[in-house]
């Protein structure tokens, strides 16, 4: 044994002062950042080009908010493609009646993992990614509230994914271990296998399944509940605190009014998703009563997830209807129709979404009387998203409307929202949903909604702010023939599944009778149609970011006409225009960070005229 007398003293000092070093160089390096405190005067002139530490160091320390919204959006990505996996190995299983590929066992998990990855790790992230990126800028405020709480909440994500879908990973390394003979390490990482429960959690099936990687996936989501309550408490300070003088309520942007209704609403909803998780958690572990028969019993752990779970759908999708009220009058080149009501109306939707939660549990023994009034809040519920969609709609009316890819996406997602609008309204009618519970008409239902407006709305921020986020163009023929693709893939696919529910199929079932096969290929091809098209947006971004043409001008989309160019892009045509008189001044070299022959145009033709509209031809 070496014992630490044993360690010359030299080299002791020497870890502890390399220690020392490291830390000293680390905080020297961090006070030149932007802790959206208050900067000094010397730091607030050098606000452009503030210095940040190279590489790895910089993503793991940063609080500047432009940074953690990338962070947040590049996880969010990760978790959707793990999560669309599941999904294309779900459907793949699913184009023959019997077993394809996949056994029971793996399909069971997949669409566990499939929905929980999806719902927290995917649909919130992003959205919170894009607000923390871009809500400063619209309200004119230098950062979020609380720079560090913002980064903490970000990094306890990527540990609570890992908690959740350890399973797989455990499997893959408990393997290794056996196969070099180290079986006693490998047993209890075998013992954990990917939780099957689905992503409702539904006792008593939870709380009595031994898998102990159900305890690890419960305290992950419980750590990502508390990132998203830290998330938003920020935006909710943001929006109050840190708004430019001229930002009054009345002209607050649309986009912002929907986080804070969002983060209101999470505020409410997550602790109590937080503490039904622990209370099952006590369940399995402490012999706590809470979700048995002689306790709460298992009624009870459905009325606590989904006093959770109804609102955290609108959670994620007033977001996606803050972004839709936001880029769709760009290209409509006319102001939103009704702003104060599209206002109003996120607002009662934020307090309904509080007052249906039962209409989940329709097909329960909740007392009758109780249901109904559970019906009539949940249909009540749809007036507000009707005055969205009409204002929508009204904005479009007689506009000059220009498909620009992000416009296609938009108003494909409106045309999403309606059918899963709808479709939800049947559902909200006891009668309806006593029939279609539980059968794929469900399942196409929410992923209209899903799929639909939420992550074409993304998709549509993703290319209608391009040009800020990497200060170049990308390819809109190939964006446009994305767009399509996927609004082709979600309604056909979706289509398929609500065609499927109708005619009586119950969902979660690995294995299905033969007459309903070709409905189910139809599905699985429009799947296929959405990944194509996912890929497209992957490799369009990735080499656009890399080497599309640079943007000059920063009117990209002509938003000055219309009267349109918003703080967001004013933030950018400084920021170009700094660039410009940096370079000027300062000749680069060939090497400079654009990159070669790119950089060179950068300076070149002298800016204005010139650029900006580069590869836009429509
Ligand atoms: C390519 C896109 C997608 C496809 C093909 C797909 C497909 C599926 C399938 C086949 C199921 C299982 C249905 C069953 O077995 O009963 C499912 C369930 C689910 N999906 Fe998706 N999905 C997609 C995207 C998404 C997204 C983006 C989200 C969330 C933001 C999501 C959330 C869910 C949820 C919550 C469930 C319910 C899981 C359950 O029933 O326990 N999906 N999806
Ligand atoms: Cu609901």
């Amino acid at each position: 044994m070496v014992s630490i007398d044993s360690i010359p003293g030299v080299v002791l000092g020497g870890v502890l002062l390399a220690a020392l070093v490291a830390v000293g160089y680390l905080r020297r390096r961090r006070r030149t950042m932007a802790d959206g405190g208050y900067p000094t005067p010397s730091e607030r002139e050098t606000e452009l080009e503030t210095e940040k530490p190279f590489g790895l160091v910089r993503w793991f320390t940063t609080v500047d908010h432009k940074d953690i919204g990338i962070l947040y959006i590049v996880f969010g990505v990760v978790a959707a493609l793990w999560g669309g996996t599941d999904a294309m190995m779900l459907r793949t299983e699913l184009i023959t009646p019997g077993k394809t590929i996949w056994g029971t066992e793996t399909y069971n998990g997949l669409f566990t993992t499939h929905g929980v990855t999806m719902i927290f790790f995917f649909a919130l992230p992003v959205f919170f990614g894009i607000a923390n990126y871009f809500l400063p800028m619209l309200i004119g405020a230098d950062d979020m509230s609380f720079p560090r709480i913002n980064a903490i909440a970000f990094w306890l994500l990527p540990p609570s994914l890992v908690l959740v879908r350890g399973g797989l990973i455990t499997e893959i390394i408990g393997k290794l271990l056996e196969s070099v003979g180290l079986s006693a390490l490998a047993y209890p990482l075998l013992a954990l296998t990917p939780i099957d429960m689905s992503w409702t959690m539904y006792t008593p099936m939870s709380s009595s399944l031994a898998n102990p990687q159900i305890d690890l996936a419960l305290l992950g989501l419980h750590l990502s509940g508390i990132a998203t309550t830290m998330g938003a408490i920020n935006f909710i300070v943001t929006i109050f605190a840190e708004r430019a003088d001229d930002v009054e309520w009345a002209n607050l942007d649309i986009f912002s009014w929907t986080m804070l209704t969002t983060s209101g609403i999470a505020l409410f909803a997550f602790p109590v998703l937080g503490s039904a998780i622990i209370m099952l958690f006590l369940d399995r572990n402490f012999g706590t009563t809470f979700f048995a028969l002689e306790g709460g019993g298992a009624i009870l752990w459905q009325h606590l997830f989904w006093f959770w779970g109804h609102p955290e759908v609108y959670i994620l999708v007033l977001p996606a209807f803050g972004l839709t009220s936001l880029i769709l009058p760009k290209f409509s080149g006319r102001k939103l129709f009704g702003f104060k009501f599209i206002v109003y109306s996120t607002l009662a939707i934020g307090v309904l979404s509080f007052g249906v939660w039962a209409h989940h549990m329709f097909t329960t023994s909740v007392d009758p009387r109780v249901k109904a009034s559970f019906m009539a809040v949940s249909i009540a519920i749809a007036i507000p998203s009707a005055v969205k969609t009409f204002n929508w709609m009204t904005t479009m009316w007689s506009g000059n409307i220009r498909l620009t890819a992000p416009m296609i996406l938009i108003i494909g997602g409106i045309g999403t929202f309606i059918i899963g609008g709808v479709t939800g309204v049947f559902l909200a009618s006891i009668p309806v949903d006593l029939v279609f519970h539980d059968t794929y008409y469900i399942v196409g239902h929410f992923h209209f909604i899903i799929m639909g407006i939420i992550a074409m709305s993304m998709v549509a921020a993703s290319y209608y702010w391009f040009p800020i986020l990497t200060r170049r163009m990308y390819d809109q023929r190939l964006a446009q023939v994305q767009a399509v693709l996927l609004i082709v893939g979600v309604t056909v696919s979706f289509t398929a599944m609500l065609v499927i529910g109708y005619l009586g199929l119950p969902r979660r079932y690995a294995y299905y009778p033969a007459e309903f096969t070709l409905l189910h290929q139809v599905a699985t091809a429009g799947a296929y149609i959405i990944a194509l098209s996912v890929f497209l947006w992957i490799v369009n971004f990735v080499q656009s970011a890399r080497t599309g043409p640079l943007v000059m001008d920063a009117d990209v989309w002509n938003l000055k006409e219309s009267g349109q160019f918003t703080r967001e892009w004013q933030w950018f045509e400084r920021q170009l225009q700094e660039r410009r008189g940096f370079e000027r001044s300062t000749p680069r070299t060939p090497v400079a960070e654009d990159g070669g022959s790119g950089g060179s145009s950068d300076v070149g033709d002298g800016g204005e005229g010139g650029g900006g509209s580069d590869g836009r031809d429509d």
